[in-house]
Formats: structure tokens, C-alpha cells, sequence
């Protein structure tokens, strides 16, 4: 039966004292255990210790196998450019927006390289055929693209637990490409928020040049997609938390210490995307500023050591740790100090128990992927479970405030605002606390950790993988067939974005060795012309004297068949309509940087492709509606293409030069191929022969009857070419 493979930096286990392993049940892991598929799971993630203080090996892989667990081992100084160094010193500060704390080293990025691809090996230990591969975090941006390059049908899916900051901070990586293209290996790649998609998209944009829809992209014969699944809270097991027999006892022993106190509780890892020296701040300015609260409420700050061994982290404990003694030495009396900081973590029943009983909860993080504490907080507030009513005080920057639209919201920046959201919270009525309780506790139980992962998974699964029109790619083998029957055949094929990829300079983008090798196999069976925007003397420079017909200029011109003579296509054609357009396209180039206009002489092209590609795509837009009012009377043809703005002769097209062609070389078959807006004028002709086939090179938005890409077009012709000489 075939397999989900997890996959994440630290795996759900613990060791024993004896160095045996024992599985746990935390966050992660008790959401994957809710995936209602029958599927068996298997885990494969650092074994969590450095291979020089891991006794033995062969050991441990042996005893977590027996758990359906594939340990990757890692040396100490990979733990510490792969892990301490690149994914939470580089990646970490850099996805919460916090630049200036990035560091950047070369050995780091060499490490994390090395250490995806061992994460790789693991994984092919136990992969077959059929599995399902889901890929969790930062840590391991580059292993969707190192799978799908091993095993190039696997099905492999994704999810970012961290926000995905805008395109301006993202691109300051220095591995920003390499990062993208990793994460596009996968089949579905999940965001917890709306905006974080939008950001990753425009990156894609930015950095990759790549445009895509809104869930999906081409690439490559593939179609990678996108979705928002926010991450939910582990529901089922605060609930046994609270009926566990502890969870009374700790409440009832809490309730006697705070007695008549109102409680203000916060719980998070000690992490300087979490704002607690912030939180703080707020702390200090409510004291000061509503001192009829002073006396009767207490503030708990858990705060659950993390990545200690790093200076920046040792730090930042140091400063809370002194702003905290401060506050409680200027605000304490002798029964109270206002602040308890605590510094550990605590059993479930416990934290639900704190959840429970406290009357606000200061979820304040300055960027935040989700936040479950927020979710947890109110999920703990049951009556029945003796919970006392509170109010939740939801930082905008944690990635859960759109899903908890009745929390109090803060800009946690703010002191003002957060101290007065506090007195909110203390002075609100029960019956509104209760009531905002309610509002959110049904959307965020229908979609705790369970339902978020059976979500994924679901989609994943569906999630086609096949090289069909799903994926954007025909299967062009149904063409040989008539390619053998009687006749004369042509083939009329587009040259940039059909035979050759796009470059940034159009003089660039010459043939690859192979390509006029291949054209030439052909023609001795089926007649060609490269049917291009190009000028002539690009087509004769690279394609005069092997027997093809070359039509140039968008169809209006072209030259037989080693003949060095180029003729009109149809020499009545009139541009006296030029000087019309020309000042439209000239005002575009000044104010748009990094755009050039071309003179053909059927056509004027306004070229954007090396400028910023949103802001060329909105002056293109404005460009064409001023032109379709400036052009309406006439005789040409508006059209959009790819990063270029075209107005050309109406009496020229691809289309009339093809229609032309076939009738010159009275065809029984014709295949005409290409990738842009000039190229469906070909798709929309009426042939009237015996087989008129089409193909669009890229999206589906095409009036083409079969779609492809360049990769496999240039596959096809091949095969074609075998055939044809068999
Ligand atoms: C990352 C993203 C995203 C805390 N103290 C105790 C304790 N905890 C548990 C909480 C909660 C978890 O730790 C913290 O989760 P968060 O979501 O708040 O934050 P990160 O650890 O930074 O997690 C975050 C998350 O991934 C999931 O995608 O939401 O944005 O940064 O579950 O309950 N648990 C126990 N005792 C404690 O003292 N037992």
C-alpha cells in the first residue's frame, strides 16, 4: 500500500534515558495522526542530536524504524550552518521581516544545500511509487526540487509555517532564486494566510520572472499549485488536558493564589519575533497610566526558552529578564509583584488550566506565521471546565487575526493602544466576553490541526500529476499518424517561446546546436517555416540555406526555400497610421524604465520585459486602453503579448502568411505551433485541408487544439522525426 511521508527538521520523538526512542504527540504530530486516510505514515526528520553525540547510530535508525521512523543525521558542524546558521539565523529573521538581524554566510548556504539533500536520501531509503511526500518548513526550502529531480513523479507537497514577506525583503536573500526553484518542485505548496501567497506569487514574479494565476502556475510540463490553509490548534488534546485529573488541581490551586486578582496571561517562546520586550513596554505604560488597576491584577508571562545556545537569544532572555525585575521593583507592594515571569514550559493540563482561568490573554507578536496560543486560549474557555470568562488581545501582525475577528486587535508597536486594550479587557462585561468567546469558538474547532491537515492532505492527493491537459501539456503522440498519410505536409512553426525560451535581450535568445539539426531531419519528410516576429535578417542569419521557408515580421514578408529573395505577403499593405501611434508608445517609454520601442515595418512594438514586471504590466494596461480609443478607426490590431504592447497592420498577420503558404504549397496536412497573442491568429484560420493541427506553447487560454511546452514540443518534433525516417 503506498505511503504519506512526513517530513520535517525535528521529528515527534524523544529519546529515553537508555537512548531508546518513544514517540510524542505534540503540535504537528497530533494533527497528522487526525488524517482520516488509510494510508500508513512515516516520518523522516533530524534525529534531533549531532552525529558525534549519537553513541550508536545504526542503533537508533533501527529503533526508529520500528516507529516508521527515518532518522537523518546530521554532524555538529552541520547542525550549525545548516540549522543554528542558515534556517534560523539567515531564513528565520529574514521571512519575519527582520533584515537587519539576517546574517549571511557562504558556508551556511553550502551546509543547507547539503543537508536538503541528505534529507533527500532519507527519504529515498523508503520512498516507492505512488507515495505521498509532505514537506514541512523553512528548514527545507530546497528538498521539493532535489525530489522531484530523483523521482520526477512523485507526488510532493509543501507547507511554509512562517509568514512569506513581501518580494522587498525576500529578494535581499542572497539564494532567493535557488530558494524559489526548490519550492516549485513541489506539487501543492500551503500558506497559512492570503497575503502570504500574494507575497510568494509576487516574488515569483520579481525574482523568477515567472507569472502565475492566482493557485497555480505552468512550468515545465507541470502545474504547480498554491493554496491557504491556515494551521489550527491542537483541539483534541486541550480537551483531554482539561479532564485530565491535574488540570482541576492546578486550577483550584491557582484560583486560591490570585484570589480576587484579575490575571493577564502571554505564553510563547522567547523569540524576538514575539514582541515581549514590547509587550513589556505596554506593561509598563498601562501601570503608569491606569493606576486603578495596580493591586488587582497580575501578569503571567510564560516564556518557554528557545534556541538558547545563540547569542542574539541569550540576550534578549538577559533584557526581558531586567526589564521584568524593573517593572516589578517600581510597581510592587509587599503581597504583590505585578509580573510573574516564567521561565519553562509546562505540562498540557497546566497551560490549559493557565488558559482557563486567566481573563485576558496578551497575544502580541510583532510578525507572526499563525499563532495557536491565541487559538488555544479561546478553545480553553469552557464553562464547563470551569473556565472564567476572558478576552483575547490579538496582535494584526499574527497571522491568525483574520480568522479571530472578535479579539481585541493591536498594533503590538503601539504601547498606548495595547495598555488601553488591556483596561478593554479588564473592564468588559462577562456577557461580551462570553459572546466574542463564542463567535470565534466554532470557526476555530471546525478547523483545528486535524481538519487543516486532512484539508492539505486532500488536495495534495487530488492533485494531478499525470502530463495531461490538466498539467498544461498534451500528449502530441495522436499527431504521427497523420504526419505518415499521403500528401503534402507542412509545419509552421513560431521561433521565441516555441523552438527557444525567452532571454532578457531578444539577440540573446540565438538556436541551440541541436535545433536547425533536428529542423533539417524533418524537412526531407514535411515542408517548415519558422513563422516569426523577428526581422528578416535574424531569420536568414540563422536559419537561410537548410530548406525552410522563412516568414518574418509577424507574416509580412517572406522568402522560399533557399531562395535568398524576400517578397511582401501582401505588397498592398498600408502603415501610414504609424505617426498616429508613435507619440502613445513614446510617452509609455518615458515614463516607464526599461522600455524600448521597435520599429517593424508592418508594426510597432512597445517591449516592457526589462521592466519592473507589475509596475510594466499596469502602464501596459493603461497603454492599450489609450490605444484601442486612439486606433479605433484604424487599420490595425491591438494585442498584448508576452511583455510587449503591439499595434500592427490588420492586413498582416501569422495567420494570412500560414493561410498562404498552405494553399502555395497545396497541403493535405499543416501543424502550426506557437506561444503568443500573434500566434492564435494561425489557430483561428479555416483550413480547408485534410488535417489543420494546432498547438499552444504555455497556459491554457488558447485557441489551439492541443497544449504543450517547450521541453516537450521539442520532444515531440523529435519523436516526429524518428517516425517519419522510420
Ligand atoms: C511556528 C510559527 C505557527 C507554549 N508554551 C507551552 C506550550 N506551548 C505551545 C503552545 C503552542 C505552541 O507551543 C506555540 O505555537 P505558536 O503557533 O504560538 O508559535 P511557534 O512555536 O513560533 O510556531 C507559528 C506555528 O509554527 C504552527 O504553524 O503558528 O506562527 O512561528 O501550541 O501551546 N505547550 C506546553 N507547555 C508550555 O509551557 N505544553
Amino acid at each position: 500500500m503506498s505511503k504519506i511521508i512526513l517530513v520535517s527538521n525535528r521529528l515527534p520523538v524523544r529519546l529515553n534515558e537508555d537512548g531508546t526512542p518513544q514517540r510524542t504527540t505534540g503540535g504537528l504530530a497530533s494533527a497528522l495522526a487526525a488524517v482520516e486516510s488509510e494510508k500508513p505514515q512515516h516520518w523522516v526528520g533530524w534525529s534531533g542530536n549531532s552525529l558525534e553525540n549519537t553513541p550508536d547510530p545504526e542503533a537508533l535508525r533501527e529503533s526508529m524504524a520500528k516507529l516508521d521512523i527515518v532518522p537523518v543525521f546530521l554532524s555538529e558542524d552541520e547542525i550549525d550552518g545548516f540549522y543554528e546558521g542558515y534556517a534560523n539565523a539567515t531564513l528565520w529573521p529574514l521571512l519575519h521581516y527582520m533584515a537587519q538581524r539576517a546574517r549571511f554566510e557562504n558556508d551556511w548556504a553550502e551546509h543547507y544545500r547539503r543537508a536538503n539533500e541528505k534529507f533527500a536520501d532519507a527519504i529515498l531509503e523508503i520512498v516507492e511509487e505512488g507515495d505521498t511526500v509532505w514537506i514541512h518548513d523553512y528548514h527545507l526550502f530546497l528538498l521539493p526540487a532535489i525530489l522531484r529531480d530523483r523521482m520526477p513523479n512523485l507526488k510532493i507537497g509543501f507547507f511554509l509555517h512562517t509568514p512569506f514577506p513581501s518580494s522587498e525583503i525576500f529578494r535581499v536573500l542572497p539564494e532567493r532564486q535557488e530558494i524559489l526553484q526548490g519550492l516549485l518542485g513541489a506539487d501543492l505548496i500551503g500558506f497559512h494566510t492570503y497575503n502570504y501567497l500574494r507575497h510568494f506569487r509576487s516574488s515569483l514574479l520579481q525574482i523568477l520572472g515567472l507569472e502565475s494565476d492566482m493557485d497555480h502556475l505552468y512550468l515545465d510540463g507541470r502545474r504547480p499549485s498554491f493554496g491557504v490553509y491556515p494551521i489550527g490548534h491542537n483541539h483534541k488534546g486541550f480537551h483531554e488536558a482539561m479532564a485530565h485529573p491535574g488540570y482541576l488541581e492546578t486550577h483550584a490551586e491557582m484560583s486560591g493564589s490570585l484570589k480576587d486578582r484579575k490575571l493577564i496571561l502571554s505564553v510563547e517562546r522567547l523569540d524576538y519575533t514575539k514582541g515581549v520586550p514590547q509587550k513589556l513596554a505596554a506593561i509598563r505604560h498601562f501601570l503608569e497610566n491606569y493606576p486603578q488597576h495596580r493591586g488587582n491584577v497580575v501578569f503571567a508571562i510564560i516564556a518557554v526558552p528557545s534556541r538558547e545556545s545563540v547569542d542574539e537569544y541569550a540576550e534578549l532572555t538577559e533584557d526581558v529578564q531586567r526589564e521584568v525585575g524593573a517593572i516589578n521593583g517600581e510597581f510592587a507592594t509587599m503581597d504583590l509583584a505585578p509580573i510573574n515571569f516564567l521561565h519553562r514550559g509546562f505540562p498540557p493540563h497546566e497551560l490549559a488550566a493557565f488558559y482557563s482561568l486567566a481573563d485576558s490573554c496578551l497575544v502580541t507578536p510583532l510578525v507572526d506565521g499563525m499563532n495557536l496560543v491565541a487559538k488555544e486560549y479561546v478553545d480553553c474557555k469552557r464553562k464547563k471546565f470551569n473556565a472564567r470568562p476572558g478576552a483575547l488581545i490579538l496582535s494584526e501582525f499574527a497571522g491568525a487575526a483574520p480568522e479571530m475577528p472578535h479579539a481585541l486587535r493591536v498594533n503590538p508597536y503601539s504601547v498606548s493602544e495595547v495598555a488601553a486594550a488591556i483596561d478593554q479587557a479588564l473592564t468588559m462585561p462577562e456577557d461580551e466576553m462570553w459572546e466574542r468567546t463564542r463567535a470565534m469558538q466554532d470557526h476555530i474547532v471546525k478547523n483545528d490541526a486535524g481538519a487543516w491537515a486532512n484539508r492539505f492532505v486532500a488536495d495534495l492527493e487530488e492533485h494531478s500529476c499525470d502530463l495531461n491537459e490538466d498539467s498544461g501539456v498534451s500528449d502530441l503522440s495522436v499527431l504521427f499518424d497523420s504526419f505518415k498519410s499521403q500528401g503534402q505536409k507542412a509545419l509552421f512553426l513560431d521561433y521565441d517561446g516555441t523552438l527557444r525560451g525567452f532571454e532578457n535581450k531578444a539577440e540573446d535568445a540565438v538556436p541551440d546546436s541541436e535545433l536547425v539539426p533536428l529542423l533539417k531531419r524533418l524537412s526531407k519528410h514535411v515542408r517548415i517555416a519558422i513563422v516569426s516576429g523577428r526581422p528578416k535578417e535574424f531569420l536568414e542569419k540563422h536559419f537561410a540555406g537548410h530548406g525552410f521557408a522563412l516568414v518574418a515580421e509577424h507574416g509580412y514578408r517572406w522568402s522560399r526555400p533557399d531562395s535568398p529573395e524576400w517578397a511582401l505577403v501582401n505588397p498592398l499593405v498600408d502603415v501610414s497610421w504609424k505617426e498616429d501611434v508613435i507619440p502613445h508608445l513614446e510617452q509609455a517609454t518615458q515614463v516607464t524604465p526599461g522600455t524600448h520601442i521597435e520599429t517593424k515595418p508592418s508594426a510597432l512594438v512597445w517591449h516592457y520585459r526589462l521592466a519592473d514586471p507589475e509596475f510594466g504590466l499596469w502602464q501596459a494596461h493603461r497603454l492599450l486602453s489609450e490605444l484601442t480609443e486612439t486606433t479605433a478607426s484604424l487599420p490595425v490590431a491591438v494585442h498584448h503579448g508576452k511583455k510587449i504592447v503591439e499595434v500592427a497592420s490588420q492586413q498582416v498577420s501569422k495567420g494570412s502568411a500560414v493561410e498562404f503558404l498552405i494553399n502555395d504549397w497545396n497541403c493535405r496536412t499543416a501543424l502550426a505551433v506557437g506561444d503568443d497573442q500573434t500566434d492564435e491568429t494561425m489557430f483561428a484560420i479555416e483550413a480547408d485541408i485534410q488535417n489543420y493541427h494546432t498547438i499552444h506553447i504555455g497556459g491554457s487560454d488558447t485557441r489551439a487544439n492541443h497544449l504543450s511546452d517547450i521541453h516537450h514540443f521539442r520532444s515531440f518534433l523529435e519523436e516526429l522525426a524518428d517516425h517519419l525516417e522510420a
